[in-house]
């Protein structure tokens, strides 16, 4: 790993190495809870990481550990110092709720974000997880937990209603209703997991994983992500997928003419184009 600072910023990291980002909350003594100058840096690295065409993946994590206990933390979850009653309010006195539009950015990039999670991922740290398309989790410090009930939240879109696709309605039911504590064991057998690992290993691993990511074929990869997430997002979900499908139709001799032919003032000619089954 050669990671080199992609941005500066306050409340995250972000870096790049040999076609992988990683972006990491940076504030470890709140367990990496986020304000909303935390979410405007991540939608930032975020869109940077999305256009930059030389990334195929993305780390998602949390710097740590805390200064004051040297416990790890993913993220837990909304700063509820920032909490007004409206949402989370911004240095402007606006109150946002814009952690969403960073999950619709992870889930609908064309590149695959892999939550690597050290420690606690809580609340809307949990929901962060839940939407990337694989998790890593520490063995002796990831805890995963929700605590929306208890603080009079509700992530009632991939949070809650897109874990229960994961685990089960019965498992993602418990995981709200009580807010316990789960270990990377534990989530990684109710399948919102991919794999354990000892915590000094977790950081190679993920980079490993994005390595073999990366030897595959960018245009598969990011067909089958929007395929496995088309089901479950309706019309927004068919529109991401079938932009895709655009592009490579865009690529075809059919298509050129298509085009040529409009800008010859001519009409299409084409009788060419094999109707294949
Ligand atoms: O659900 C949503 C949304 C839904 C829809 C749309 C937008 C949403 C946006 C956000 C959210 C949410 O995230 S709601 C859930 C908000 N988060 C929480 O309720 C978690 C609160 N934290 C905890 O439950 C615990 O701190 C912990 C289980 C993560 C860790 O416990 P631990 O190891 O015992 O540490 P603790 O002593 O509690 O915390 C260490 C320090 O971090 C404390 O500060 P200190 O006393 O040292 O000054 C603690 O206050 C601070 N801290 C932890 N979490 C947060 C926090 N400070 C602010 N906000 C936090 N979320």
């Amino acid at each position: 790993m050669n990671w080199t600072t992609a941005k500066e910023y306050t409340d995250i990291t972000y870096k790049k190495s040999n076609g992988v980002a990683r972006i990491a909350f940076n504030r470890p003594d709140v367990r990496n809870a986020f304000r909303p100058k935390t979410v405007n840096e991540l939608f930032d690295a975020f869109l940077d990481a999305r256009e930059d065409t030389s990334i195929g993946v993305v780390l998602f994590s949390g710097e740590g550990p805390s200064s004051k206990d040297g416990k790890y933390a993913f993220c837990s979850g909304g700063d509820q110092n920032a909490r007004g009653h409206q949402g989370y309010v911004d240095d402007d006195g606006t109150p946002r709720l814009n952690i969403l539009e960073v999950q619709r950015l992870i889930r609908f990039m064309p590149k695959v974000v892999i939550a690597v999670v050290p420690g606690w991922a809580v609340g809307g740290g949990h929901s962060l997880h839940v939407v990337c398309d694989l998790t890593l989790a520490s063995k002796e410090h990831a805890i995963f937990k929700q605590t929306d009930a208890d603080v009079t939240s509700f992530d009632g879109g991939y949070g809650s209603a897109y874990l229960a696709k994961m685990v089960g309605q019965k498992k993602a039911r418990e995981i709200f209703f009580l807010g316990r504590n789960y270990s990377a064991q534990d989530a990684y057998e109710m399948g919102m997991v991919n794999a354990v690992i000892p915590h000094e290993d977790l950081e190679s691993t993920a980079y490993d994983w994005a390595q073999e990511i990366l030897q595959k074929s960018p245009t598969s990869i990011k067909m089958l992500k929007f395929a496995f997430n088309a089901t479950d997002d309706g019309m927004v979900g068919q529109q991401v997928f079938a932009g895709e499908a655009t592009r490579l139709a865009y690529m075809t001799d059919e298509a050129k003419e298509g085009r040529d032919a409009f800008l010859e003032k001519r009409k299409p000619n084409f009788k060419n184009i094999k109707w294949f089954s």
